[in-house]
């Protein structure tokens, strides 16, 4: 008669265990209401973006290297994945603590809330103090759900002093009726467990989330409505100097080789965006400034279409394929030469008397990538991209924008929804990778391939096509050798040259016998320079040495 009169707190195992349900829903609406306030703001402020760029701006180059090669193009996932999966253990610490000091779990909610609102404005595309906003409303709607959740447990211990409720009461007290709880206590809750008071909150507290979170990612994906509709409406014009046809023998017809053109779907994709920025080509600008102009330009999307387009095929690499690996793709780009845009702003490369050595473009999203002028001005295709075999670029790969210079690996040339570019020097700036101990110039060095067959194959004795594919752009290659075991060096068959900005497949008839072999290969470029044996990492400037696939004849 008395328990029911006056409910006693919840004790033990079940406070703790509602406490870390109490934790758990509290980050879910910190979450949740942070994603709605980021439609006010931009989709990258909220904090599960937030803190995940700041781990990539972090992340060790091994570790990064390491993740990619673990996860492909779903590191990024995984990445978020990771984020949400520690921040339920926070939470549910938080909440289980928080069954003791109320308060403090409260206050550490709100502590979540400042370290992401302090990731949100730290990051390099953060350019005003409002992408603290989502995270910390998301904190102060969470801390207070905590504080509210948590109350309606009832006060620990104090309210009945020396009272340690047997086991019988706990069950009771489980099973008691509500109504009168709430008769008891009123809305700002009393010392008692108030069973309906609880479910009654968290349940509304759960279902105003998930309405919160919803709606946060229906909006933040319309606001990319117009981006969507303003790439659909582009029309790429003809190009003014058009790509030279592709020879008919570059392109092997050999099962397992990589194709000459990589299929856009196909094309390996690098970036430090966790959201893929969307961006209205309709409002975009890129403006042209620094160091030794004459004048400086703002350019809109329809000015460069404007402009004489050239078309060319050339082939990308990034500095973190591994030998052997993936992150080389071959496509027909076309675009503004940037050079002549340069040179009408009245830029000169080094060695003509410009000042300026390096360029730094830079992005929608705070990338800064850093490129030698003298490079982009020396008469290669170095070019403002607009459009990916024969479509506007894809979002991915940089829409409505990206640079490319021939012969540089991607971080050093290849920025993606360029918006700014700057003339100035290599002393004066570091790029984003340069500050992470990448080099400042990266040539791409001399690779080939194995495409097939794949390591570890059974292939049947007899002529065994080996074939892949080998480049050194801006140089081109002039040949590819094959070793079978210990033995000699044979010339493997080059596919005719398309351009020495792109790569050049080859193949070579082996007559396998029987047993283990391990086939090796390398290629001397058109300098007559042979792909050095030794091996080295990614970072600094890519990797080196010689790919090898081992199989196992039957
Ligand atoms: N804005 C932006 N541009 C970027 C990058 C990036 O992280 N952000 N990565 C660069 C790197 S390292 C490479 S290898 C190429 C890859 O281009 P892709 O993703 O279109 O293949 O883009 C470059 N441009
Ligand atoms: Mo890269």
């Amino acid at each position: 008669m008395d328990d029911d009169d006056f409910p006693r707190p919840l004790h033990g195992i079940r406070r703790l265990a509602l406490g870390a349900l109490s934790g758990l829903l509290a980050g879910y609406a910190a979450i949740a209401v942070a994603e709605l306030v980021s439609v006010a703001v931009r989709p990258e402020s909220g904090p599960v973006i937030a803190v995940g760029g700041a781990a990539i701006d972090r992340t060790p180059p091994a570790v990064k290297d390491w993740a990619i090669r673990q996860f492909g193009t779903n590191d990024k996932l995984v990445l978020q994945l990771g984020i949400l999966a520690v921040l339920s253990v926070l939470a549910l610490v938080v909440g289980m603590l928080a069954t003791r000091w109320r308060l403090t779990g409260s206050l550490c909610v709100l502590a979540f809330g400042v370290v992401g609102a302090l990731a949100a404005t730290a990051r390099a595309d953060s350019t005003s103090v409002s992408d603290a906003f989502p995270s910390l409303a998301g904190s102060v709607v969470g801390a207070c759900l905590l504080y509210a959740l948590i109350g309606r447990l009832g006060r620990r211990t104090r309210s009945a002093p020396g009272h340690h409720p047997s086991r019988d009461e706990v069950d009771s007290i489980g099973t008691d009726d509500g109504a009168a709880a709430t008769h008891h206590e009123g809305a700002t809750g009393g010392d008692g467990w108030d069973r309906r008071g609880f479910i009654l909150a968290a349940t509304a507290a759960a279902a105003a989330s998930t309405g919160a979170g919803l709606a946060g990612r229906a909006l933040n994906d319309s606001q990319g409505q117009n981006a969507v509709a303003s790439r659909k409406g582009v029309v790429l014009p003809p190009a003014a100097s058009a790509a030279t046809p592709v020879p008919k023998r570059a392109a092997l017809r050999i099962d397992g080789i990589s194709p000459f053109m990589t299929p856009t779907d196909d094309f390996y994709r690098v970036d430090t965006a966790l959201v893929v920025p969307k961006v209205d080509a309709t409002t975009w600008r890129l403006r042209i400034h620094g160091q030794g102009l004459s004048r400086e330009r703002v350019l809109s999307f329809d000015d460069l279409l404007k402009m004489p387009l050239i078309e060319r095929n050339i082939t990308l690499t990034c500095v973190s394929n591994e030998v052997g690996g993936p992150y080389v793709g071959n496509a027909r780009w076309i675009g503004v030469r940037l050079a002549d845009l340069l040179r009408e702003c009245g830029a000169k490369p080094p060695s003509k008397g410009g000042s300026a050595d390096q360029l730094v473009a830079r992005s929608v999203d705070g990338m800064t990538i850093g490129s030698p002028v003298e490079d982009v001005m020396d008469g290669r295709d170095a070019m403002l991209a607009v459009g990916m075999n024969g479509q506007p670029l894809p979002f991915e790969h940089g829409f409505p924008v990206r640079m490319l210079v021939p012969g540089l690996y991607g971080y050093v040339s290849a920025c993606k929804w360029i918006e700014d570019i700057e003339l100035t020097t290599f002393d004066a700036y570091d790029s984003y990778w340069v500050k992470r101990d990448w080099a400042q110039r990266a040539p791409i060095k001399t690779q080939s391939r194995i495409d097939t067959p794949k390591p570890f194959a059974r292939p049947k004795a007899g002529t065994v096509m080996v074939a892949g594919v080998a480049w050194a752009q801006h140089r081109g290659i002039d040949k590819v050798e094959v070793r079978v075991d210990d033995g000699p060096w044979e010339q493997a068959r080059l596919a005719d040259e398309d351009t020495r900005d792109t790569w050049r497949q080859w193949s070579y008839p082996w007559q396998a016998t029987k047993g283990g072999h391990t086939l090796t290969i390398r290629a001397t470029d058109r300098t007559g320079e042979t792909q050095t044996q030794k091996r080295t990492q990614t970072i600094p400037d890519g990797a080196s040495g010689w790919h090898s696939v081992v199989v196992s004849v039957d």
